[in-house]
């Protein structure tokens, strides 16, 4: 397992690359040209400064999260072909700068949703919250307005540009139906694929957040069936996941761990954090201990293990901490503390396997006689 940081950019983060070195073992970021709008080649230029800043503090920069997909690819719009010719020039100077994974989603007009982002936790921090009644009388617009007045940083995937659209996004969706997602992401992975396979890379969708219909939008990546089928798109090692606990585990109905032993060999990146769902389906995010939330942490980071995963994996979310003033989700105090606990999971779990725990005559192997 391969820890890395979810980092901002320059004047674009609250946390520092010096503070993220020292997080116990985390060996890069994982980053993203925030300042472009989506649908835009990322310049050669811009992504090996990039490099070269991360490479002062001994940081890599292998996992880009994300490069966005223009709404126009999930229209399945004629003007779709622009914007993957423009996506497959950004793969090429990712590639030629060491990038190994590209994570992407494939949700209509939404990336993540919450309707608080600061929800009080009972011991006094708080984090983010999703209250499905709110959702269900709300107007889309209302939450935009929301969501970005409650944060002077701008938050992934709620690019100002493009939801200033939202009228005009909410007329092209009209009567679009799941089945025309599922043929417009084809599209786009028959284009892509090929190009990532050419340099070097993996292509990692994370699933929808939450991994239902919002709105009336189709979701397709929420599922254990529906990622099977989006991986039998195209056989490929470079067509994988994110896999993301905290998503996947606001349906109490998706098996993580089932998930990870299903798709480990398509599984390039993970995002592992916790959430505390309720019977009426609301959610809120928790510290990453297994007991704290509703997803088990500890059997997921155990299935990693005995898969022998080697791939890249980010704490996701954390709690605001401790008067952080900080990009909702992204402090640095939790997450580290996120970080710590699943270093302490893998690390006993290797311990117990580089040190066998010799049979005892009478007693089964691996019992301890104290
Ligand atoms: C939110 C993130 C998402 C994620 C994208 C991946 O905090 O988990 O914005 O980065 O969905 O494309």
């Amino acid at each position: 397992m391969r820890m890395v940081f979810r980092w901002f950019g320059e004047n674009n983060d609250t946390i520092t690359l010096d503070q993220v070195r020292q997080i116990p073992g985390v060996e890069g970021i994982v980053w993203a040209l925030h300042d472009l709008p989506v649908g835009e080649v990322w310049p050669r230029e811009r992504v090996q400064e990039m490099k070269q800043l991360g490479e002062r503090y001994s940081l890599h920069i292998e996992v880009v999260e994300s490069v966005n997909i223009h709404e126009d690819i999930k229209l399945g719009l004629p003007s779709r072909d622009r914007y993957i010719a423009n996506y497959k020039q950004t793969i090429e100077h990712l590639g030629e700068a060491g990038v190994k994974v590209i994570c992407y989603n494939f949700m209509p007009i939404f990336d993540w949703l919450r309707t608080d982002l600061h929800h009080p936790l009972p011991d006094g921090s708080n984090s983010l919250f999703y209250e499905n009644s709110r959702i269900e009388n709300m107007d889309p617009f209302e939450l935009v307005m929301q969501i970005q007045s409650n944060s002077a940083l701008t938050m992934p995937g709620w690019e100002p540009e493009r939801l200033s659209h939202l009228t005009e996004l909410f007329e092209a969706y009209q009567g679009f139906t799941e089945e025309d997602l599922w043929r417009n992401v084809q599209y786009f992975l028959d284009e892509i694929i090929p190009v990532a396979e050419a340099n070097g890379i993996q292509m990692a969708i994370h699933p929808d957040d939450p991994p239902w219909s919002i709105f009336g939008l189709p979701r397709i990546i929420r599922s254990q069936d529906n990622i099977r089928r989006f991986l039998g798109m195209y056989d490929s090692k470079a067509h994988g996941i994110t896999l993301c606990s905290g998503s996947l585990g606001a349906n109490p109905d998706n098996d993580i761990i089932s998930m990870i032993h299903e798709f480990a060999d398509r599984i390039p990146f993970t995002h592992i954090r916790n959430v505390k769902v309720e019977d009426n389906g609301d959610f809120q995010e928790t510290s990453h201990r297994t007991i704290d939330g509703t997803v088990d942490i500890a059997g997921i980071v155990q299935a990693y293990h005995e898969e022998g995963f080697t791939g890249y994996c980010r704490p996701d979310h954390g709690r605001h901490l401790w008067g952080e003033q900080c990009r909702p989700g992204y402090g640095l105090y939790d997450r580290a503390l996120g970080i710590m606990y699943l270093w302490g999971l893998w690390d006993s779990l290797q311990y117990r396997r580089d040190h066998p725990v010799a049979a005892a005559p009478g007693r089964k192997e691996g019992i301890r006689d104290e």
